[in-house]
Order: C-alpha cells, then sequence, then structure tokens
C-alpha cells in the first residue's frame, strides 16, 4: 500500500491539475473528484475539474461542487494558460471508455495518472496506482495527501468520507478494512460529521420518491413459491409522483430483501411500446442467460432488457417461466 513515487513527483512539478472520473459518478467518483481538488488547491495548484454532466441533485451538498466544470472549451482553454506544467489525473475510473465520451480529449494530457481500485483496471495512463483490494478510490487520496504532506481540509476530509462510506455500502462490504477505519477516523478527527453525513446521502428524498415507492410496491406480485417477486413502475406512476424514472434506483432491492425470493424483477414502462426490465438475481440463479435470451446482457446475478411489447401482462407470461427454469 504504498503511493507510487512516480506520481508524487508528477504532482510536485505540475503546477496545473485536471481531475475526471468516471460518467454517471456515485459518491466515490464525486467526493474523490472534489477531495483530492481542494487538497491541491491547497498545495497551491491550479485545478479543473472535469465532469461530462453538472453535478445531480444528490450530490449537491457537497462541498466545491459549484467548482466542477462540464465545459471543453474552458478545458482548452486551461491548458494553454498551463503551457508545459500540467497532469492529469483519472479518479475511480476502471477503463479509459469510462471516462466519458471526450475522453480523448482528456488523454491528450499528459502526463496522464490513473488513480483506481476496479479490479481489471489494465493501467491505461502513463502513471499508473491501482489497488483492486482497496475500500475506494477516496481512501487512496487521502493516502495519496499523506504522502504529499499536504492539509486535509474539513470541506476535503467531508468529501472522502463520502466516497468511502458510499463505496463500502456504509462499512459493510468485505473490502472494508483495518485501514479503511483508520482513515475514517483520521477524517472524522479533521471534522466529519458523520451522522450529518448520511442524513445528506439517506436522508435527503423528496416525498413524492416515498409515494412512488409506496405505488411501486403496491404492484408486488410473488410466483414459484415466493421465489420470483416482480414489481413495476409506469409513467402514470411518474407524473402523479411528480418523479423521474432516477428516483426508482434501489427500489428492486426492496423485493429482494426477502428472504424466500432468489430473483427479483423490476419492470420499468419506458414509453408506451418499450418495457425496461431489471432484474436481480441471488446464489446460483443465472439472470443473464434469461437477458441473452431477449438481446440483453449483464452479469449473472444483475442483468437486464428491453422489451417492444404490448405490456406488462403479457411479458411476464413469457418470462416467468424463463425464470423458473433458471433457477431449477
Ligand atoms: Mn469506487
Amino acid at each position: 500500500m504504498k503511493v507510487p513515487e512516480a506520481l508524487i513527483r508528477a504532482i510536485a512539478q505540475a503546477d496545473n491539475i485536471v481531475l475526471a472520473t468516471h460518467i454517471n459518478p456515485d459518491g466515490d467518483a464525486m467526493g474523490s473528484l472534489l477531495g483530492l481538488s481542494d487538497i491541491l488547491e491547497q498545495m497551491g495548484k491550479r485545478v479543473f475539474a472535469y465532469l461530462e454532466q453538472p453535478v445531480t441533485p444528490l450530490y449537491r451538498f457537497l462541498p466545491g461542487c459549484s467548482a466542477v466544470r462540464t465545459e471543453l472549451s474552458d478545458l482548452a482553454a486551461f491548458r494553454r494558460e498551463a503551457g508545459e506544467s500540467i497532469l492529469a489525473i483519472s479518479l475511480d475510473c476502471g477503463d479509459r471508455g469510462r471516462l466519458g465520451k471526450n475522453h480523448g480529449v482528456l488523454e491528450k494530457i499528459r502526463p496522464f495518472a490513473v488513480i483506481d481500485h476496479h479490479q481489471g483496471n489494465p493501467g491505461f495512463g502513463d502513471i499508473n496506482w491501482v489497488e483492486s483490494g482497496r475500500s475506494s478510490t477516496g481512501e487512496m487520496v487521502y493516502d495519496l495527501a499523506t504522502a504529499l504532506g499536504a492539509e486535509v481540509s474539513e470541506e476535503a476530509a467531508e468529501c472522502l468520507y463520502v466516497a468511502i462510506t458510499t463505496d463500502t455500502g456504509s462499512f459493510k462490504y468485505s473490502s472494508t478494512s483495518a485501514h479503511t477505519m483508520d482513515v475514517a477516523r483520521a477524517l472524522i478527527q479533521r471534522g466529519v460529521q458523520p451522522e450529518q453525513v448520511s442524513s445528506s446521502l439517506y436522508d435527503n428524498y423528496t416525498l413524492g420518491r416515498l409515494q412512488l415507492m409506496q405505488e411501486v410496491l403496491a404492484t408486488l406480485e410473488m410466483f414459484n413459491r415466493d421465489r420470483i417477486a416482480v414489481i413495476r413502475v409506469t409513467q402514470n406512476m411518474l407524473e402523479r409522483t411528480y418523479t423521474t424514472m432516477e428516483d426508482t434506483e434501489h427500489f428492486i432491492n426492496l423485493p429482494r430483501s426477502v428472504r424466500s425470493v432468489r430473483v427479483a424483477v423490476f419492470l420499468k414502462e419506458v414509453n408506451r411500446g418499450l418495457i425496461s426490465v431489471s432484474m436481480r438475481a441471488k446464489g446460483k440463479c443465472d439472470v443473464a442467460v434469461v437477458a441473452a435470451g431477449f438481446g440483453g446482457g449483464g452479469h449473472r446475478n444483475a442483468s437486464g432488457f428491453r422489451w417492444h411489447g404490448k405490456g406488462f401482462a403479457e411479458l411476464q407470461e413469457l418470462l416467468v417461466p424463463l425464470l423458473e427454469q433458471a433457477m431449477d
């Protein structure tokens, strides 16, 4: 668990640093981006924190998120002013494609460094620090700050704490190590209030989302001795509750959490003629095979497909027997 010397040297030598992360950024991506941004600025660096899309409402409580830049023309100007003294760092990104449609523009900045914890990261930078055993990129950014002898402000500490707590499922996943806890401890000592962070992350939904959840759960149907659970959401439900499809994230975990359930299915009406299907399985059941039969894909325990057809009932009649087969 040692920060590469080459990375420390590259940061010391660059006055201007471009930071980037993966598309559809999660808590680790956002927290690492904003946390490292603050740390480098405290060191006197000029920082360009790039995202392809503006920060989603869920993460707008993060300190420093208003400094995120999305314009490529601004990036070009930043590069011109920087001249030779520049470095790019990719955070929490398992491969170059995940940097988004402008990854080519970002990768033209040299040297290009990669800090990540995804298994299978090929190390697509000039300098690569990839440790798949790490809980989060946020944990690595904290170690980088320590290696740099840099100050971690209260704001940066909050960002890194968000990164770690979201990527470990609130310190529940197997990647949570003693070192993860040491870093969390250090961040709390710098002023992070865990209760407040947790509240911003998990007690911060709209009333509409709860009402939508109520409507979606009311559609629950069980099959095959309670081993298959199906829920659905319609465009009408979204309209009634003033919500969007984004609000249905994590809903599938509710039927999946039932002890008897082996496969949870979430049917989403994208529009009148299109249903998006998500499937989450437990144990040996391989739902990727079922998804492939409908032209979809994914992993054995998490996959999906899109269905151009008349309605939920017709789709369910086709799907449930195939899932029963996949379970046996
Ligand atoms: Mn991560």
